[in-house]
């Protein structure tokens, strides 16, 4: 099945309506499970309920300087929701349909990717409009775009090539409707054979996964937990934070307002303490509570980068001594707004810890989204999850047929629509 076909159901749902149905099967599941655990101990979940409305509150009157704007406005916001978690069951899992639903994903990319696309695709479209056939002056033009979108030099040499080997066979000779083969290629280059590298490493149920944020400081890391945390109890995880961002004032701070957004609990200790103590509590709570999922937080600034990457080895030792095998993921955000820059950050960490993943955040604030194309080529590293906005759920897993649709839509929706028809 070709690219245009299986983009013509990511946006009709078709795909992934099986898992859609999978998905609510666990949850009517879960429901029962909850349900029974509910009657138990309404009256401690109520408290629990009230209490974590209350908090957030608390905390916005009481440290203003410590939350933006917009984030207080946006807790406030979410409060009914979390009031009304235990009895909008209905709403709630409309809103996962909604949430999980394969045509809201792709429009999250298509939207998040916006300013990519009006830049590089629009030069692209110029370029089709300019050459009626393929040469090979069209192909250096369109080596130039891919470049200045942050490909990188040696995926965009491996398209070109490829796309020219393609011309041929095919024995192309309109550049109309080009877009789709260049597309095409793009995915195939980016998947390299390999279609589950977006998977993140979960323990099976019953066990506890650890996963450790790293990246330095402002690239998005406390704000994808956040996102993150919200996703797995959106799956029905139970999922504890933990606060090792003890360098930097108000990260603790900012991160238990996350938490109780999301409604889970944070571990955390005062300003200045060890940050792998926090991880060694942590760990015995997410234990004892019999926690499914761990998060940990992490400084992105110390007093200079060896302390930063010494503690983050420290760190990294007390979370496998205490979960052998742990951390399961150990996932480096990076700011897709700060281009080649955040290739050269992800090397420094890569030579500190063992990296097993990308979160590639605010790629809704860049007009040089090539920069996946980049990172999958140059580090080896998969991209586990994009930011695509400030939302809760803007987090989505990397999906490079979403990706590669979100660059062309526009030109793509052409050739969708005409399928079949
Ligand atoms: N537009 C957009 N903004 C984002 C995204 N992810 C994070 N941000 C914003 O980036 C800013 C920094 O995010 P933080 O989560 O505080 O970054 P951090 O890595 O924890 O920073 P430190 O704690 O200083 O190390 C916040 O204003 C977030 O709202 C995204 O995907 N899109
Ligand atoms: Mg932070």
């Amino acid at each position: 099945m070709g690219f245009l076909q299986r983009m013509k159901e990511k946006l009709t749902g078709k795909k992934d309506e099986e898992q859609l149905e999978q998905l609510e099967e666990t949850n009517e599941a879960d429901a029962i499970e909850d349900n029974a655990e509910i009657e138990e101990s309404q009256a401690e979940e109520t408290t629990k309920v009230i209490e974590s409305v209350e908090k957030p509150v608390k905390e916005i009157v009481e440290e203003p300087e410590v939350i933006k704007e917009p984030v207080v406005e946006e807790a406030l916001e979410e409060l009914p929701t979390i009031v009304e978690e235990e009895s909008e069951t209905k709403e709630e899992s409309e809103q996962k349909r909604h949430w999980f639903s394969p045509a809201a994903i792709t429009e999250k990319f298509k939207h998040g990717l916006e300013k990519t696309r009006n830049s590089f695709s629009s030069k692209v479209n110029d370029l089709v409009a300019r050459y009626r056939t393929v040469d090979e002056e069209f192909f250096e033009e369109l080596e130039e775009l891919l470049l200045q979108a942050d490909v990188g030099f040696e995926t965009v040499m491996q398209l070109i090539d490829e796309l020219e080997m393609e011309v041929k066979r095919k024995n192309i000779k309109s550049t109309d409707g080009i877009q789709a083969v260049i597309s095409e290629k793009l995915v195939e280059i980016y998947e390299q054979g390999e279609a589950d590298i977006t998977d993140l490493n979960m323990q099976p149920d019953g066990e506890l996964t650890v996963i450790l944020f790293v990246g330095v400081n402002g690239v998005g890391k406390t704000t994808t937990i956040g996102k993150l945390a919200h996703r797995f109890e959106q799956q029905g995880k139970k999922v504890m934070l933990a606060a090792g961002d003890t360098f930097r004032a108000g990260a603790i701070d900012q991160l238990q307002v996350w938490g109780d957004r999301v409604g889970v609990e944070v571990i955390k200790q005062s300003e200045g303490s060890d940050p792998a103590a926090v991880m060694y509590d942590a760990i015995n709570a997410a234990k004892n509570r019999g926690a499914d999922i761990l998060i940990c937080d992490t400084a992105g600034r110390l007093q200079n980068k060896v302390n930063l990457m010494n503690e983050l080895q420290k760190v990294h030792r007390v979370i496998e001594r205490e979960v052998p095998g742990a951390p399961h993921e150990v996932l480096l955000a990076l700011d897709a707004t700060t281009g080649q820059n955040a290739l050269v950050q992800a090397k420094t960490f890569k030579e500190a810890t063992k990296v097993t993943g990308i979160v590639l955040t605010k790629l809704d604030g860049t007009a040089k989204g090539g920069i996946v194309l980049a990172i999958r080529n140059q580090l080896h590293i998969p991209v586990k999850f994009v930011g695509l906005g400030e939302k809760m759920d803007d987090l989505q897993p990397f999906d490079a047929e979403r990706y590669v649709y979100g660059l062309f839509a526009d030109s793509l929706d052409k050739q969708i629509d005409e399928l079949d028809e």
